[in-house]
Protein backbone atom coordinates (compact mmCIF):
# COMPACT_ATOMS: atom_id res chain seq x y z
CA UNK A 1 0.00 0.00 0.00
CA UNK A 2 1.63 3.33 -0.77
CA UNK A 3 0.47 6.39 0.78
CA UNK A 4 -0.62 9.85 -0.92
CA UNK A 5 -0.66 12.28 1.88
CA UNK A 6 -2.42 15.30 0.80
CA UNK A 7 -1.81 17.02 3.90
CA UNK A 8 0.54 20.38 4.89
CA UNK A 9 1.68 18.64 8.49
CA UNK A 10 1.70 14.86 7.98
CA UNK A 11 4.90 13.95 10.07
CA UNK A 12 7.03 12.11 7.09
CA UNK A 13 5.74 13.56 4.20
CA UNK A 14 3.72 16.96 4.73
CA UNK A 15 3.34 19.66 2.26
CA UNK A 16 4.99 17.35 -0.67
CA UNK A 17 1.49 15.91 -2.47
CA UNK A 18 -0.77 19.07 -1.10
CA UNK A 19 -1.69 20.05 -4.21
CA UNK A 20 -4.03 17.95 -6.09
CA UNK A 21 -2.32 17.78 -9.19
CA UNK A 22 1.01 16.38 -7.27
CA UNK A 23 -0.90 14.18 -5.02
CA UNK A 24 -2.98 12.60 -8.27
CA UNK A 25 0.59 12.23 -9.97
CA UNK A 26 2.32 10.54 -6.82
CA UNK A 27 -0.84 7.69 -6.85
CA UNK A 28 -0.29 7.61 -10.06
CA UNK A 29 3.53 6.95 -9.97
CA UNK A 30 3.25 4.56 -6.88
CA UNK A 31 0.90 2.54 -8.51
CA UNK A 32 3.17 2.10 -11.74
CA UNK A 33 6.31 1.18 -9.13
CA UNK A 34 4.34 -1.82 -8.06
CA UNK A 35 1.46 -0.49 -5.30
CA UNK A 36 -1.58 -2.71 -5.32
CA UNK A 37 -3.32 -0.17 -3.48
CA UNK A 38 -2.84 3.60 -2.86
CA UNK A 39 -3.60 5.44 0.39
CA UNK A 40 -5.20 8.54 0.15
CA UNK A 41 -5.93 10.78 3.16
CA UNK A 42 -6.27 14.29 3.95
CA UNK A 43 -5.81 14.72 7.82
CA UNK A 44 -2.84 14.27 9.64
CA UNK A 45 -2.62 12.21 12.27
CA UNK A 46 0.93 12.94 13.30
CA UNK A 47 1.42 13.16 17.75
CA UNK A 48 -0.38 16.34 18.44
CA UNK A 49 -2.19 17.24 15.62
CA UNK A 50 -5.54 18.96 15.99
CA UNK A 51 -8.56 18.31 13.69
CA UNK A 52 -9.20 19.90 10.61
CA UNK A 53 -12.66 20.30 9.40
CA UNK A 54 -14.91 17.76 7.09
CA UNK A 55 -15.25 20.28 4.58
CA UNK A 56 -11.30 20.98 4.50
CA UNK A 57 -10.72 16.98 4.16
CA UNK A 58 -13.22 16.50 1.50
CA UNK A 59 -11.74 19.44 -0.63
CA UNK A 60 -8.31 17.80 -0.01
CA UNK A 61 -9.01 13.99 -1.09
CA UNK A 62 -12.05 14.32 -3.07
CA UNK A 63 -10.17 14.74 -6.62
CA UNK A 64 -6.87 13.07 -5.89
CA UNK A 65 -9.45 9.69 -5.37
CA UNK A 66 -12.11 10.58 -7.98
CA UNK A 67 -8.81 10.92 -10.50
CA UNK A 68 -7.14 7.88 -9.29
CA UNK A 69 -10.22 5.59 -9.36
CA UNK A 70 -11.39 6.78 -12.58
CA UNK A 71 -7.43 5.81 -13.56
CA UNK A 72 -8.39 2.44 -12.50
CA UNK A 73 -5.53 2.53 -9.31
CA UNK A 74 -6.92 0.76 -6.43
CA UNK A 75 -7.54 3.21 -4.07
CA UNK A 76 -8.20 2.65 -0.19
CA UNK A 77 -9.69 6.25 2.06
CA UNK A 78 -7.63 7.19 4.80
CA UNK A 79 -10.21 8.58 6.79
CA UNK A 80 -11.87 8.76 10.51
CA UNK A 81 -15.27 10.34 9.11
CA UNK A 82 -18.28 8.30 7.83
CA UNK A 83 -19.02 10.87 5.49
CA UNK A 84 -15.45 11.14 3.94
CA UNK A 85 -15.34 7.46 3.20
CA UNK A 86 -18.87 7.90 1.61
CA UNK A 87 -17.47 10.26 -0.83
CA UNK A 88 -14.19 8.34 -1.67
CA UNK A 89 -16.19 5.21 -2.11
CA UNK A 90 -19.24 6.93 -4.43
CA UNK A 91 -15.69 7.90 -6.65
CA UNK A 92 -14.76 4.46 -6.68
CA UNK A 93 -12.06 3.76 -3.66
CA UNK A 94 -12.66 0.29 -2.67
CA UNK A 95 -11.01 0.37 0.55
CA UNK A 96 -11.90 2.48 4.14
CA UNK A 97 -8.59 3.03 6.22
CA UNK A 98 -9.58 4.19 9.02
CA UNK A 99 -7.28 4.87 11.91
CA UNK A 100 -9.73 4.88 14.64
CA UNK A 101 -11.14 2.04 13.47
CA UNK A 102 -14.81 3.34 13.71
CA UNK A 103 -14.37 4.81 16.87
CA UNK A 104 -14.12 8.21 16.19
CA UNK A 105 -17.37 8.48 14.25
CA UNK A 106 -20.09 6.14 15.38
CA UNK A 107 -21.63 6.35 11.55
CA UNK A 108 -18.72 4.52 10.38
CA UNK A 109 -19.65 0.54 11.35
CA UNK A 110 -23.23 1.17 9.57
CA UNK A 111 -21.48 2.81 6.29
CA UNK A 112 -18.89 -0.28 6.40
CA UNK A 113 -21.70 -2.52 6.91
CA UNK A 114 -23.85 -1.14 3.93
CA UNK A 115 -21.27 -0.51 1.56
CA UNK A 116 -19.77 -4.19 1.63
CA UNK A 117 -16.17 -3.11 1.28
CA UNK A 118 -12.26 -4.54 3.26
CA UNK A 119 -12.10 -2.10 6.58
CA UNK A 120 -8.91 -1.61 8.52
CA UNK A 121 -9.19 -1.65 11.96
CA UNK A 122 -6.46 0.29 13.96
CA UNK A 123 -5.44 -0.20 17.60
CA UNK A 124 -6.45 3.58 18.95
CA UNK A 125 -6.79 5.16 22.41
CA UNK A 126 -8.36 8.32 20.75
CA UNK A 127 -7.42 11.62 18.74
CA UNK A 128 -3.80 12.29 17.59
CA UNK A 129 -3.90 15.71 19.76
CA UNK A 130 -3.16 13.96 23.60
CA UNK A 131 -3.17 10.21 22.70
CA UNK A 132 1.10 9.95 24.38
CA UNK A 133 -1.14 10.24 27.62
CA UNK A 134 -2.80 6.87 26.34
CA UNK A 135 0.99 4.85 25.83
CA UNK A 136 0.19 3.10 29.19
CA UNK A 137 0.85 -0.76 28.68
CA UNK A 138 1.65 -3.86 31.23
CA UNK A 139 1.75 -6.81 28.13
CA UNK A 140 1.51 -4.47 24.94
CA UNK A 141 0.83 -6.99 22.77
CA UNK A 142 -2.56 -8.90 24.97
CA UNK A 143 -3.18 -5.59 25.80
CA UNK A 144 -3.71 -4.34 21.72
CA UNK A 145 -5.00 -7.74 20.80
CA UNK A 146 -7.88 -7.29 23.45
CA UNK A 147 -8.55 -3.73 22.63
CA UNK A 148 -8.76 -4.75 18.73
CA UNK A 149 -11.01 -8.08 19.81
CA UNK A 150 -13.49 -5.85 21.16
CA UNK A 151 -13.58 -3.51 18.64
CA UNK A 152 -13.95 -6.53 16.06
CA UNK A 153 -17.05 -8.05 17.79
CA UNK A 154 -18.66 -4.55 17.79
CA UNK A 155 -17.80 -4.36 14.20
CA UNK A 156 -19.22 -7.36 13.69
CA UNK A 157 -22.47 -7.05 15.99
CA UNK A 158 -23.03 -3.31 13.84
CA UNK A 159 -23.76 -5.59 10.61
CA UNK A 160 -19.99 -5.93 9.31
CA UNK A 161 -19.27 -8.62 7.50
CA UNK A 162 -15.72 -9.55 9.33
CA UNK A 163 -14.74 -11.39 6.24
CA UNK A 164 -14.10 -7.89 5.11
CA UNK A 165 -12.20 -6.60 8.11
CA UNK A 166 -8.15 -6.37 8.45
CA UNK A 167 -6.34 -5.24 11.46
CA UNK A 168 -3.12 -2.73 12.35
CA UNK A 169 -1.58 -3.02 15.75
CA UNK A 170 -1.32 0.80 15.49
CA UNK A 171 2.56 1.87 15.78
CA UNK A 172 3.00 4.91 16.82
CA UNK A 173 -0.66 5.97 17.79
CA UNK A 174 -0.85 6.06 21.75
CA UNK A 175 2.83 3.73 21.50
CA UNK A 176 6.26 4.34 22.83
CA UNK A 177 9.30 3.11 20.35
CA UNK A 178 9.55 0.51 22.96
CA UNK A 179 5.88 -0.86 22.24
CA UNK A 180 6.41 -0.15 18.74
CA UNK A 181 9.00 -2.90 18.58
CA UNK A 182 7.32 -5.54 20.79
CA UNK A 183 4.46 -5.05 18.58
CA UNK A 184 6.60 -5.79 15.05
CA UNK A 185 8.73 -8.70 17.52
CA UNK A 186 5.10 -10.52 18.04
CA UNK A 187 3.41 -9.61 15.25
CA UNK A 188 2.55 -13.11 14.33
CA UNK A 189 0.06 -12.93 17.12
CA UNK A 190 -1.75 -9.33 16.45
CA UNK A 191 -4.55 -11.24 13.92
CA UNK A 192 -5.47 -13.93 16.20
CA UNK A 193 -7.99 -11.57 18.24
CA UNK A 194 -9.52 -13.25 21.45
CA UNK A 195 -13.44 -14.40 20.00
CA UNK A 196 -12.49 -14.97 16.71
CA UNK A 197 -12.61 -18.24 15.02
CA UNK A 198 -9.58 -17.71 12.66
CA UNK A 199 -6.85 -14.98 12.25
CA UNK A 200 -7.52 -11.80 10.22
CA UNK A 201 -5.22 -10.69 7.50
CA UNK A 202 -2.86 -7.43 9.33
CA UNK A 203 -1.62 -4.39 8.12
CA UNK A 204 1.21 -2.80 9.32
CA UNK A 205 2.38 0.88 9.56
CA UNK A 206 5.50 1.31 9.92
CA UNK A 207 6.96 3.56 7.23
CA UNK A 208 9.53 6.69 8.18
CA UNK A 209 8.15 6.10 11.92
CA UNK A 210 9.78 8.17 14.47
CA UNK A 211 11.11 5.30 16.53
CA UNK A 212 12.83 4.25 13.40
CA UNK A 213 14.85 7.14 13.00
CA UNK A 214 15.37 7.25 16.82
CA UNK A 215 16.78 3.60 16.36
CA UNK A 216 19.44 4.83 13.67
CA UNK A 217 20.34 7.80 15.12
CA UNK A 218 21.40 6.34 18.55
CA UNK A 219 24.26 8.23 20.23
CA UNK A 220 23.92 11.00 17.84
CA UNK A 221 23.56 14.19 19.00
CA UNK A 222 22.06 14.87 15.37
CA UNK A 223 18.65 13.50 17.10
CA UNK A 224 16.47 11.13 15.22
CA UNK A 225 17.55 10.54 11.38
CA UNK A 226 15.11 12.45 9.19
CA UNK A 227 12.35 10.66 7.70
CA UNK A 228 13.22 10.04 4.06
CA UNK A 229 16.93 8.69 5.66
CA UNK A 230 14.92 5.87 7.30
CA UNK A 231 13.48 4.38 4.28
CA UNK A 232 16.07 1.61 3.89
CA UNK A 233 15.30 0.54 7.32
CA UNK A 234 11.35 0.75 6.63
CA UNK A 235 12.28 -2.11 4.15
CA UNK A 236 13.72 -4.14 6.17
CA UNK A 237 11.05 -3.90 8.48
CA UNK A 238 8.73 -4.87 5.88
CA UNK A 239 10.63 -7.64 4.80
CA UNK A 240 10.18 -9.11 7.92
CA UNK A 241 6.95 -8.30 8.59
CA UNK A 242 5.99 -9.91 5.36
CA UNK A 243 8.54 -12.51 6.63
CA UNK A 244 5.65 -12.75 9.77
CA UNK A 245 2.52 -13.57 8.09
CA UNK A 246 1.34 -9.39 7.36
CA UNK A 247 -1.17 -9.02 4.60
CA UNK A 248 0.02 -5.69 3.39
CA UNK A 249 2.49 -3.22 4.42
CA UNK A 250 1.98 0.63 4.00
CA UNK A 251 4.55 2.58 2.86
CA UNK A 252 5.64 6.02 1.67
CA UNK A 253 8.16 4.55 -1.24
CA UNK A 254 7.34 1.73 -3.60
CA UNK A 255 10.13 -0.45 -5.21
CA UNK A 256 12.40 -1.62 -2.05
CA UNK A 257 9.53 -2.64 -0.55
CA UNK A 258 8.23 -4.55 -3.28
CA UNK A 259 11.23 -6.58 -3.78
CA UNK A 260 11.14 -7.24 0.01
CA UNK A 261 7.53 -8.43 -0.35
CA UNK A 262 8.16 -10.51 -2.98
CA UNK A 263 11.45 -12.33 -1.16
CA UNK A 264 9.35 -12.86 1.95
CA UNK A 265 6.31 -14.40 -0.10
CA UNK A 266 9.45 -16.53 -1.72
CA UNK A 267 10.66 -17.49 1.51
CA UNK A 268 7.32 -18.25 3.00
CA UNK A 269 6.63 -21.15 -0.22
CA UNK A 270 9.80 -23.39 1.71
CA UNK A 271 8.23 -25.98 4.00
CA UNK A 272 8.74 -24.94 7.64
CA UNK A 273 11.18 -27.16 9.95
N1 LIG B 1 -0.23 5.62 10.05
C1 LIG B 1 -0.48 6.86 9.62
C2 LIG B 1 -1.64 7.15 8.86
N2 LIG B 1 -2.50 6.16 8.52
N3 LIG B 1 -3.12 3.90 8.61
C3 LIG B 1 -2.90 2.66 9.04
N4 LIG B 1 -3.76 1.66 8.72
N5 LIG B 1 -1.80 2.33 9.79
C4 LIG B 1 -0.89 3.26 10.16
O1 LIG B 1 0.07 2.92 10.88
C5 LIG B 1 -1.10 4.62 9.74
C6 LIG B 1 -2.25 4.89 8.94
C7 LIG B 1 0.47 7.96 9.98
O2 LIG B 1 1.59 7.92 9.15
P1 LIG B 1 1.85 8.99 7.95
O3 LIG B 1 1.62 10.36 8.52
O4 LIG B 1 3.24 8.75 7.54
O5 LIG B 1 0.87 8.68 6.86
Amino acid sequence: MGVVNVTPDSFSDGGEWLSADAAIAHGLALAAEGADIVDVGGESTRPGALRITQDEELRRVGPVVTALAQAGVPVSIDTTRARVAEFALQAGARLVNDVSGGLADPAMASLVARARVPFVVMHWRGPSADMADRAVYGDVVSEVRDELGRRVRELTAAGVDPAQLIVDPGLGFAKLAEHNWALLARLGEIGCLPGQPAPLPVIVGASRKRFIGRLLAAGSPAGPRPFAECDDATIALTALAAAAGAWCVRVHTVPGNVDAVRVAARLRQEPAR
